[in-house]
């Protein structure tokens, strides 16, 4: 994955190396504190603030043009330190395994919601979507009929209060819809989902 970090593979480890610079950082620290070396420690000192704001300069542009350096990658939205990706976009639905391989695939999971304000957050955006009322997120009771678990191994009250609906033996993955309320639907159904990453 370090391959993956912005900013440190291909071009951009070449930035801010070049040989000129090395020279005046080796001049200064070679230079004698006595007066004779006055002149050429000013012209150092003079010449090395622009070559670390043209070196500044480049750096930002390398990050800038390198997609992997964006907050959230594109048709992402950001919100509260993380990346978030709705399906609608796609225009496309999914049974939940295969939603949640989707996230995976995008280095993301379904969303496990944390606490109420992104609960709004995410009401908010379904807003959106007046023709997809549901969406799936990363809550399932495939292990233990009726305990029903976040994606990240979490009880669904972990978090804050929630109650899941429709419960059966045979339905077994949730979909988050209006008013914060979260209904348990047959995972093999398809439907819109949301995938939650760090930003
Ligand atoms: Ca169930």
């Amino acid at each position: 994955m370090s391959q993956d970090t912005c900013g440190t593979a291909g071009k951009g480890a070449d930035v801010c190396t070049d040989s000129s610079l090395s020279h005046q950082e080796n001049g200064q620290r070679d230079q004698p504190a006595g007066g004779e070396a006055v002149g050429n420690s000013v012209s150092s000192t003079e010449r090395l603030p622009a070559q670390l704001q043209r070196c500044q300069r480049e750096m930002q542009q390398m990050l800038t043009r390198d997609p992997r350096c964006r907050r959230c990658p594109d048709g992402w939205r950001s919100w509260g330190g993380h990346c978030y990706f709705f399906s609608p976009g796609l225009d496309q639905n999914r049974p939940w395994n295969e939603s949640s391989a989707f996230c995976r695939q995008h280095n993301s999971s379904l969303a496990v919601i944390r606490d109420p304000a992104e609960m709004d957050f995410l009401q908010g955006v379904m807003r959106n979507f007046s023709s997809f009322p549901f969406l799936w997120v990363g809550l399932t009771d495939d292990q233990e009929e009726g305990r029903w678990l976040w994606w990240d191994g979490t009880d669904v009250q972990h978090y804050m209060p929630l109650m899941v609906h429709w419960d059966t033996d045979y339905r077994d993955c949730a979909d988050l819809r209006g008013e914060g309320s979260v209904f348990a639907a047959e995972c093999e159904e398809y439907g819109p989902w949301v995938c939650k990453r760090e930003s």
